[in-house]
């Protein structure tokens, strides 16, 4: 048995992918049903073996990002984040409750969260004016944010300067523009992606899954998939707030602690509204994400 250290760059089902420190890959599974499942960024100890190799501890981890299943369940989806890179663009339409979820959960998990605005050569158009009112949201509450595309290496070099060894998770909605940033950040992409398919097993599959690149200037890449919904229901329901500081700040005013912003008198939410400091949309988008997170 040859024991060392290796950090997960795809963890998938039953079994994961492993990368050693000179970068080869291996597949391995947990030694025993009930051990927990290792996740993508993982630093684990394993050991050799025929077909599979064995993980024998999961190294503690600084962070997990998890989402919930179709059920609400918890599902790790990556762990040891520095920073969490939302991506957005013109096109796709940003999914405003999608950008919601993901400022609450790095509130959450306390993970620095940017906002990477992405194919800036469409930025001009009219379509874009749901980025735009995002990017003002972004301002307001003083998250980083920075602006790119594909084909601007001036623009990507700062991405790459501001975040340098960092080990980075590019989320947001499929077509965004993840998978394209991944590859100028690390040009030898699509050569893993071919080495992780064969030691995987698993074919084309692994464009589906969360994945993980060294990065050439140090740290790493995680690239997921766009995640159609990401349920918070394993997050307490104060947690949402943080993705909505102008309703959090009314709701302090309501003269009563239980108010359903109904029909109680003086109601923060309610006088919000009518003087047209709260957005009816971020309104629904709140009391959406507390349904969900009261479980
Ligand atoms: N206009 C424009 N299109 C881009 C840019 N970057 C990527 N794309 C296109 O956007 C589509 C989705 O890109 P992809 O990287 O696969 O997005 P992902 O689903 O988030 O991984 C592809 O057709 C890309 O060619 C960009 O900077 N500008
Ligand atoms: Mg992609
Ligand atoms: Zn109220």
């Amino acid at each position: 048995m040859n024991e060392s250290t290796a950090r997960v760059v795809m963890g998938s089902g039953d079994h994961c992918l492993v990368a050693d420190p000179d970068g080869s890959l291996h597949r391995c599974r947990p030694r025993r049903r009930r051990d927990p499942r290792p996740v993508c960024g993982d630093r684990v100890e394993w050991s050799a073996d025929s077909p599979d190799g064995w993980i024998d501890v999961i190294q503690p981890r600084r962070n997990l990002i998890e989402r919930g299943d179709f059920r609400g369940r918890p599902r790790g989806l990556a762990a040891n984040i520095d920073r969490i890179v939302l991506v957005v663009a013109p096109e796709p339409v940003p999914d405003a409750l999608l950008v919601d979820r993901y400022i609450v959960l790095s509130e959450a998990l306390d993970i620095p969260l940017m906002l990477w605005c992405h194919k800036q050569d469409l930025a001009s158009s009219a379509q874009s004016m749901p980025m735009r009112a995002i990017q003002r949201r972004f301002e307001a509450m003083g998250i980083p944010m920075m602006t790119g595309s594909t084909h601007d290496p001036e623009a990507l070099n700062r991405l790459r300067t501001a975040t340098r060894g960092e080990t980075l998770i590019l989320v947001g909605q499929s077509g965004v523009g993840k998978s394209s940033i991944t590859q100028a950040l690390v040009p030898t992409a699509s050569l893993r992606i071919g080495q992780i398919s064969a030691s995987s097993g698993q074919g084309r599959h692994t464009t589906s899954e969360t994945t993980l690149f060294d990065r050439p200037d140090g740290g790493a890449l995680i690239d997921s998939p766009g995640v159609r919904t990401l349920r918070l229901d394993h997050l307490q329901p104060g947690a949402v707030d943080a993705a909505y500081p102008v309703i959090a700040e009314a709701t302090r005013r309501c003269r009563f602690n239980d108010c359903r912003h109904g029909s109680e008198p003086d109601c923060g939410i309610r006088a919000g509204l009518a003087a047209g400091h709260i957005d009816p949309e971020a309104l629904q988008r709140w009391q959406r994400l507390r349904q969900e997170t009261r479980g």
